[in-house]
């Protein structure tokens, strides 16, 4: 019995060199051919000495190269870092010391985001650097750097390393929390094979199938439902860079090799709109299953896309800290509005938000989950480890919800303060802290409001200093050291918050004022909310 997915992927390579696994703009690769890469990759790591439990940070688009990486890292004893590409200094300062990365496998423009940073980096050692998008180094970095296929050429395709156990640490996925920056969920060997056998079991997915995938790899989604659940059933992945609607359209509507595709709902969202535009046409007869998750999918999605492409979505839950937790079912009824209900082999339960204990069905709490896909805490951080997990097991998720009378679940709200932007997490207080060092900025509170496209925005209440910013400046201030998707999309100036009696913001009541008044033309100057 395997202890790793990466285990379970070599040995179907074995068994089945000639396999097409990968697919990805011209290229074209065999499981075999994988496997090689994989090898050479791990072994040329070790060459350089890279030790079993160091970090190697993956800041790399979807390409052959992150997935090579991926698996050459796990192979070779390492732990992967996964590292958003729209990430910018304050959150790769926070995230490469945090996880004490050693290596760093990243392109061009990765590399000129990084070099600023190099004396807050002590552990890291040297750069992968990949010819993808920003082409090939333009300027020095201070760091020695390898090329990507040097470094394939150095290793050895043939190799055969020790395998990883079950317990070692495979993954280190940032999320962030409440308070202070993002925290490394620790993901073992067992954790990620333990849910990706729970997720292809539950989807009926095997080697006939074929996924489009254009979700980012640099998160759960996209990486370990999408591309682990590939390397686990034996199938093959068409993994495109980015997502563009209209050509996922075409693909989905032409291409009958395709029988999946995975997506956010602002992805469903977009593809409806093009197909609209686009006018009739045939349904795609090859496509078995359409999943969405990581935000909350809206009924009225739900059956906009089962007009457009003649099936019903299938709605499912998850986090970086669990992976996959819940879905509804591949064959009975799925049910818009839900998340399902537990993966064989998982348990999820709601509790009174106060007193912890469990709630009858119907009624409204946190829910939290147990089993054999859930982390094993947040790396060098015990104080918010023994805060997530109760004496006996269960994961506080952070959600709120309830399970109705036939057993599906339903998100209805969130405990922690968090926006969910195009399927990205966004934490209020991150943006704060950044906007409160402008020198226009007295006062700020940041909150989710709806959003059409996003499902939900980034919006700032700002208490300006005088002379007072330009509400542009502001979102161009976040932009220059946060993620682009964690501006602004709309500034609102106020003379003052509001407060309750202990001084605490009341984002709530600033959340129903700004919600009655005029949509936005994206930025506002001053009025009073
Ligand atoms: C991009 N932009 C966003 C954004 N995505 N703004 C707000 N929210 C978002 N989600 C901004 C960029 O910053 C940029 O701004 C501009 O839009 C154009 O960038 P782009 O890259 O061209 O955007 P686009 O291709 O339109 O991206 C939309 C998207 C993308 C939906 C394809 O957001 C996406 O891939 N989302 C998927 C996220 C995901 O995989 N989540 C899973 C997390 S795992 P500017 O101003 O710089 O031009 C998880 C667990 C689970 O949650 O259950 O799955
Ligand atoms: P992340 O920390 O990026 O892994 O984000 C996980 C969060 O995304 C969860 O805690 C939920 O709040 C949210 N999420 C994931 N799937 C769904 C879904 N189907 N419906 C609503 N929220 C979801």
């Amino acid at each position: 019995m395997a202890t790793s997915l990466l285990e379970t992927f070599l040995t179907r390579a074995r068994q089945s060199p000639e396999r097409p696994i990968l697919d990805f703009e011209q290229q074209r690769f065999t499981a075999g051919q994988l496997a090689g890469h994989v090898a050479a990759f791990a072994s040329a790591l070790q060459r350089r000495g890279l030790k079993p439990g160091e970090r190697v940070a993956l800041f790399l688009e979807n390409s052959p190269a992150f997935v090579i990486s991926y698996l050459g890292t796990q192979y070779a004893g390492g732990v992967v870092v996964l590292v958003n590409t729209q990430y910018r200094q304050v959150e790769l300062g926070h995230i490469l010391s945090d996880a004490g990365a050693r290596a760093c496998v990243t392109g061009a423009a990765g590399a000129a985001e990084l070099a600023p940073l190099k004396a807050q980096l002590p552990a890291l050692e040297w750069l992968v650097t990949e010819e993808s998008p920003g082409g090939p180094l333009s300027a020095p970095v201070p760091w020695p750097a390898v090329d990507f296929d040097a470094l394939l050429a150095e290793g050895n395709p043939t190799a055969a390393l020790p395998l990883p156990g079950g317990e070692q640490l495979a993954v280190l996925g940032y999320t962030s929390g409440t308070t202070g920056r993002s925290k490394g969920a620790m993901l073992l060997h067992r954790n990620l094979l333990a849910n990706v056998r729970a997720v292809t079991e539950a989807w009926r997915w095997t080697e006939k199938d074929r996924l489009l995938l254009t979700l980012p790899l640099f998160h759960t989604h996209g990486l370990m439902v999408g591309l682990h659940g590939t390397l686990y059933s034996g199938g093959s992945v068409d993994l495109r860079r980015r997502f563009a609607a209209p050509e996922v359209l075409s693909a989905l509507q032409e291409d009958s090799s395709l029988t999946m595709f995975f997506g956010v709902p602002t992805m469903y969202g977009r593809l409806v709109e093009e197909a609209r535009r686009t006018g009739p046409s045939p349904r795609p007869r090859s496509l078995r299953l359409l999943v969405s998750g990581s935000a909350p999918l809206s009924p009225q999605l739900f059956h906009d896309v089962e007009e457009t492409f003649g099936q019903r979505i299938l709605e499912r839950y998850g986090m970086t800290e669990t992976i996959m937790n819940t879905t509804n079912p591949y064959e009975g009824e799925r049910r818009p509005g839900t998340v399902g209900m537990p993966y064989p082999g998982q348990e999820a339960r709601v509790v009174d938000v106060r007193t912890r204990q469990p709630l009858p069905d119907g009624e409204t709490g946190e829910i939290e989950v147990r089993g054999p896909h859930v982390f094993a805490g947040y790396w060098q951080r015990p104080d918010a480890t023994a805060e997530s997990f109760d004496p006996e097991g269960w994961f506080r998720t952070g959600d709120l919800g309830l399970r109705d009378r036939d057993g599906y679940f339903h998100i209805t709200g969130r405990a922690r303060e968090l926006i969910i932007s195009g399927g990205f997490n966004v934490y209020p207080r991150e943006v704060e802290e950044v906007l409160a060092t402008h020198p226009g900025v007295a006062e700020v509170a940041v909150l989710g409001l709806p959003d059409s496209d996003f499902g939900e925005q980034v919006v700032a209440v700002v208490v300006p200093r005088s002379p007072a910013p330009e509400a542009q400046a502001l979102t161009d201030f976040c932009k220059d050291s946060l993620a682009s998707f964690k501006k602004p999309r709309r500034v609102v100036f106020v003379e003052a918050l509001p407060r309750n009696a202990l001084g605490k913001v009341q984002k709530h009541l600033l959340r129903e004022r700004l919600q009655t008044q005029a949509p936005p033309a994206n930025v506002q100057k001053p009025t009073e909310p």
